[in-house]
């Protein structure tokens, strides 16, 4: 296979395709350098980037101040397992859980491992705290979930691609409609240990439950003594407009997990946190990884946080978001059925008759910008917390035109 000095991808896009299992349908874009909101592919296209890796890049791609950090820690020391310690876990730890307001925090790698550690908590919590008999932990999450892609996890998975050929699959967990908060209550039982959600569904469609919904489903753990766990892999650390999703509706969940943007793109980094009480169930041997919590994650993820606080992008994704969904709203299209979303996480839903987003991903693409379906008719537009509203006007007129094609 040669490179065309014309069409370099083609070379990049045979090597995956001959050699790599075929797990994803990507656009054929092939990413070379990015920074900010802008990727360049190798034919030197520039594109605005409207995934951030699935909000993994909420500070921009190639932030100077993470790149830094993470650099100076390569010359010291990357890891050395949970053995022994390290002089970036401990400050980590302090910066996190000052920031969130949460007691402890158990550091991870992927989100699904984030996941997995919050299931083995609320679980042992039950046993341990609650008393409900060995083996019998019930966990209610909601319809149309995602929350990674191990085993337990799609086996409470709606969706019936994430789980064909993977059975069998983990006992223990109840289904509910989402936003349904009459449900919630119904189905807890006196083994319920954890209700288990996403503030707004993120791969589900930018599901944004009805209002209240959060408030009432923390009074009925709370009245019934069941963990509220919201997974903030995805809305967290300023992606909706606020450090977390759940703080739209003012309550605090038992424990949250967060991933993704809590490295800024730079390394897997994830945790879950929470109080005293539930991470004190884990003792020495119960749960571990090898790479969790290791000095280079640390260094990375303190210098992603500062750089979310320092850029105050919090407030610019609540600010920049609001003009974005409110542009995309004055879009007159015949494709459009609905904008929706919270600060930079916004689903633009199409109508059936629309045949799907995917055309309309493709045709962005040749605008200038990189965005994905979801759930077939749903574009999700989620830039990094960095972009300005001059970047969306630009990226408007490019929304505009392809979504008044035919
Ligand atoms: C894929 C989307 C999917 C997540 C929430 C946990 C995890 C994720 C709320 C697991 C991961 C990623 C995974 C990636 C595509 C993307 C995704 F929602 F972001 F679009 F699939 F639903 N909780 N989401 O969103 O974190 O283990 O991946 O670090 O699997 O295709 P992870």
């Amino acid at each position: 296979m040669t490179i065309n000095n014309h069409d370099r991808s083609q070379f990049f896009i045979d090597l995956e395709d001959r050699f790599g299992a075929h797990n994803y349908h990507p656009l054929d874009v092939v990413v070379e350098s990015a920074k900010g909101i802008w990727v360049t592919d190798v034919n030197g296209n520039r594109y605005m980037d409207c995934l951030s890796a699935y909000s993994a890049v909420n500070q921009g791609h190639a932030h100077p101040a993470i790149a830094q950090a993470m650099m100076e820690q390569i010359g010291k020391v990357t890891l050395t397992s949970r053995a022994f310690r390290n002089d970036q876990l401990g400050p980590f730890y302090q910066e996190l859980c000052e920031l969130t307001g949460f007691e402890r925090a158990l550091p991870m790698n992927s989100g699904a491992e984030a996941v997995e550690t919050a299931l083995k908590a609320v679980r042992k919590w039950g046993y341990k705290v609650k008393g409900v008999p060995e083996g019998q932990a019930e966990i209610i999450v909601c319809k149309n979930n995602f929350a990674g892609r191990t085993i337990t996890i799609v086996g409470f998975s709606t969706e019936a691609q994430y789980q064909d050929g993977f059975g069998p699959f983990t006992p223990g967990f109840k289904v509910i409609p989402f936003g349904d908060a009459d449900a919630l209550e119904a189905a807890i039982t006196p083994n319920t240990v954890a209700f288990l959600l996403e503030p707004i569904q993120g791969e589900g469609g930018i599901i944004v439950p009805p209002d209240g919904f959060l408030k009432r489903a923390r009074e009925i753990c709370t009245a019934n003594n069941v963990l509220l766990v919201t997974d903030e892999i995805q809305t967290g650390l300023g992606r909706t407009g606020k450090l977390f999703a759940f703080e739209h509706e003012g309550i605090r969940p038992d424990m949250v997990t967060i991933g993704k943007a809590l490295s800024g793109g730079y390394y897997p980094v994830s945790a879950v946190l929470a109080s005293d009480e539930i991470l004190g169930v884990f003792h020495p041997g119960d749960h571990g990884s090898t790479f969790g919590g290791n000095p280079l994650a640390c260094a990375v993820a303190r210098a992603a946080l500062r750089v979310i606080v320092d850029e105050k992008l919090i407030d610019n994704a609540d600010e920049v978001g609001a003009y974005f969904r409110e542009r995309l709203e004055e879009i007159n299209s015949p494709h459009i059925k609905e904008v929706r979303g919270k600060g930079l996480l916004i689903g633009v839903e199409l109508h059936e008759s629309s045949g799907g987003a995917r055309r309309f991903c493709e045709a962005l693409q040749h605008e200038g910008i990189l965005c994905k379906e979801t759930h077939h008719t749903i574009i999700r537009f989620a830039p990094p917390l960095v972009i300005q509203k001059a970047d969306v006007d630009w990226a408007i007129e490019r929304i505009h035109k392809v979504m008044t094609m035919a």
